[in-house]
């Protein structure tokens, strides 16, 4: 099968809404044999080096938050930079893209704006060759699925509770196939629902924005307990199912005296790295995201040298998938792993440098969400095509959230024999 070097005929956008009710970007690339569409999704604890999120500021609408600037720079100023492009040849359009905007952080035309036309653009090459998007990402002869990290507990800035800790994952490493180890994230929820509600009242089941529980806690422990005793519930063993935390920690730190305010109190760097360690002893943490505020290199450093022969700790807010802050993370060794966002850099080809990064490295991989996303499961496909480790993406539950679980297992049933699982891999 031949493939077409399907050429861009025009790119549309518009406004949609993310999973918050806050509006996102849409854009269509439009080749003469096909149409790619994509959405991009929005944070909520950002880190501060991220590129930059284009909102309108118009407080008449949508509180300020609309992105119609973005649109605007999508249909009148990308569209036409990128007509007549390869819709395949994702790094040619995305060079495009950085040089019309110009900033080091694509502030001027938005990684809104930008992200959006990447993305649709591969999946108008997918769909101009009737390829899968997975295989359209990067073309192999067999592909690794990633373990989903199922975020089961929501605190921090996705919840209205005390819980200062952001989230609260379970990972089915056990699991022999990824619709398996979605079986058993999905299993752990329900049983976790049932725990909290004998702990704690109905009033514990409400959910925060990635679908996981928001149990009035303000105790870190409290949260890990019920979450061990839904995995037991399940008939699962902690071998099978591990757990884990993005602790999001900037959300909580404060600048001015260095400290950290948590579980009612406050600690010090020292204070917390201890913390840390005691939890994973007793709760036998695979996954610290974010221990540390994300300038603090040193503490994460400190940290990965003390628990990172058996634990992954995860740099996000730290690194912003930006090969340079890789770079110094990787000089300073300051952890072991790290997430990759799309909308953290803002465009495919990007992305793909800090997965590449990362790999030389020897560092986990995780493809993330955002706890703002819409119902594009595009990060299932980049997580499958560039066999990322884990892949991120809240809870079992909500729609944003089982668009990418539910793709993956689609995915994995058309690789059929040609799917590996990453497993236990890490
Ligand atoms: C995180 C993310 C996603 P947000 O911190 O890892 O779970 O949260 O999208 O709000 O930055
Ligand atoms: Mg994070």
């Amino acid at each position: 099968m031949g493939s077409v070097a399907a050429r861009i005929v025009s790119v549309k956008a518009r406004e949609v809404l993310d999973s918050r009710g806050n509006p996102s970007v849409e854009a269509e690339v439009v080749t003469r044999e096909s149409v790619g569409r994509a959405s991009v999704p929005s944070g909520a604890s950002k880190g501060r080096l991220e590129a930059l999120e284009l909102r309108d500021g118009d407080a008449k609408r949508f509180h300020g938050r609309g992105v119609r600037k973005a649109v605007a720079n999508v249909t009148k100023v990308i569209g036409p930079g990128v007509k007549g492009l390869v819709a395949a040849d994702t790094r040619r359009i995305d060079d495009a893209m950085i040089s019309l905007d110009g900033t080091p952080n694509k502030s001027k035309l938005g990684a809104n704006a930008i992200l959006a036309v990447s993305m649709a653009a591969v999946r108008a090459a997918a769909n101009a060759n009737s390829v899968s998007l997975f295989s359209q990402l990067r073309k192999q002869r067999a592909y690794t699925l990633p373990v989903p990290m199922m975020n089961v507990i929501n605190g921090g800035e996705h919840a209205g509770n005390n819980l200062a800790i952001q989230e609260f994952h379970i990972e089915p490493v056990g699991a022999k196939t990824c619709t398996e180890a979605i079986r058993m994230g999905a299993e752990v929820y329900h049983s976790l629902k049932e725990v909290l509600v004998s702990r704690y009242g109905r009033v514990a089941i409400n959910v925060g924005d990635e679908g996981g529980f928001a149990p009035p806690l303000g105790l870190t422990r409290d949260a890990l307990k019920s979450v061990r005793e839904a995995i037991s519930k399940s008939g699962y063993n902690e071998e099978d199912v591990r757990l884990g935390i993005d602790a999001a920690s900037s959300t909580f730190y404060d600048g001015k005296t260095g400290r950290y305010a948590i579980d009612g109190g406050s600690m010090d760097e020292r204070k917390l790295e201890d913390f840390y360690s005691t939890l994973r002893d007793e709760f036998g943490l695979l996954t610290i995201e974010d221990p540390f505020h994300e300038e603090a290199f040193a503490a994460f450093a400190s940290i990965t040298k003390r628990l990172g022969a058996s634990s992954k700790v995860i740099g996000d807010d730290i690194y912003v998938t930006n090969v340079g802050r890789m770079r110094t993370g990787i000089r300073k060794k300051a952890t072991n792993a790290v997430l990759i966002k799309l909308n953290q850099i803002g465009s495919v080809s990007e992305t793909e440098d800090s997965i590449e990064l990362a790999k030389k490295a020897g560092w986990s991989i995780t493809v993330s969400h955002r706890s703002g996303e819409t119902e594009d499961p595009f990060i299932a496909h980049m997580a499958t095509a560039f066999g990322s480790d884990f892949v991120k993406t809240g809870a079992p539950a909500r729609g944003e959230r089982t668009a990418k679980y539910n793709e993956l297992m689609r995915i994995e049933e058309e690789l059929g024999s040609r799917a590996r699982f990453a497993g236990r891999r890490f």
